[in-house]
């Protein structure tokens, strides 16, 4: 990260330069200690509520869309000063969260049945959408509140610099064993650690064979005019919605009245990323609002 004379982080171009090449990043110690512990409490409390409610097995996994929605403290992940400046710096201001989960992957007893999970985000956007290489459209911020430092424990899987390619080489069915692609690593990171990844890198969650129970935390941001896949209408009732900031209601999709402000981004003066920007001077001009 780079330093702006507002004192906020920016993604420097050696990293931008470094994100194109391999479509994804590692942000070390994103989260301090503390953190870590805040988030994977909360987390931890919404899992036991879960087994509580018969909606994961004892001692099963959970992996539940629209982490604020279910976990209302995670919150403060969604625009987080060590990590956001890098959503925002690559995709602009008229941005949301479109997809997001919380993880908790206890250890497997046994070997489960094989299961090709190899993908790239954005579901049948990488079927209606003619273009070689795809678009990027999304990015992603997986917080880890485990340690997968080790190779084993759950890791995400990736292929550094897959992200321009359209297709790699899998079975007939996601149930026939096959190998994984060349070139694919286990992203290997402490808890506060935080990978930022492009939605085209192919990549797959691990099976989790250690002892370690695997927790993390993601955030996928898109364009406001891409559809939301989180259902996050419960949160504007609920009590704890006035605590949100203009910009975090903006990234849940809980901006404008249908009066002014609206996903297209006509009217930037009434999305608040765009006026949090500018009034830190950085705006950037690669993200002009539209002519009036
Ligand atoms: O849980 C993981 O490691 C992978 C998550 C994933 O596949 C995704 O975010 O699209």
């Amino acid at each position: 990260m780079s330093s702006t004379m507002s004192g906020i982080a920016q993604l420097s171009a050696a990293e931008r330069e470094q994100f194109e090449e391999d479509g994804y990043l590692i942000i070390r110690g994103a989260l301090t200690p503390e953190e870590v512990d805040f988030y994977r409490d909360a987390l931890d409390r919404v899992y036991l509520s879960a087994e509580a409610d018969g909606l994961v097995s004892p001692g099963g996994s959970m992996h539940t869309l629209g982490a604020v929605a279910n976990c209302p403290e995670a919150a403060g992940l969604l625009d987080h000063p060590a990590t956001f400046p890098y959503v925002w710096s690559l995709l602009g201001w008229n941005i949301w969260v479109y997809h997001s989960h919380l993880d908790v992957h206890p250890p497997l007893p046994e070997r489960r049945p094989f299961r090709f999970e190899w993908h790239q985000d954005g579901g049948r956007q990488n079927r209606e959408i003619e273009s070689d290489p795809r678009p990027r459209l999304s990015v992603k911020l997986a917080y880890w509140l485990s340690d997968v430092s080790e190779p084993g424990r759950g890791n995400l899987k990736v292929v550094p610099g897959s992200h321009k390619v359209n297709w790699i080489s899998g079975p007939p069915r996601r149930d026939v064993a096959w190998p994984d692609p060349e070139g694919a690593i286990e992203v290997a990171v402490s808890p506060g650690d935080v990978v930022f990844f492009d939605r085209r890198i192919w990549h797959a969650r691990s099976d989790n064979y250690s002892t370690i129970t695997r927790k993390a935390i993601f955030f996928g941001y898109t364009y406001r005019w891409v559809a939301m896949r989180d259902e996050n209408d419960g949160i504007w009732s609920s009590s704890w919605a006035d605590e949100l900031s203009p910009v975090q209601r903006q990234l849940l999709g809980g901006v404008g009245d249908g009066t002014g402000d609206h996903a297209w981004g006509h009217y930037p003066q009434t999305t608040p990323l765009y006026g949090w920007l500018k009034e830190r001077g950085l705006l950037d001009p690669a993200h002009p609002p539209l002519k009036p």
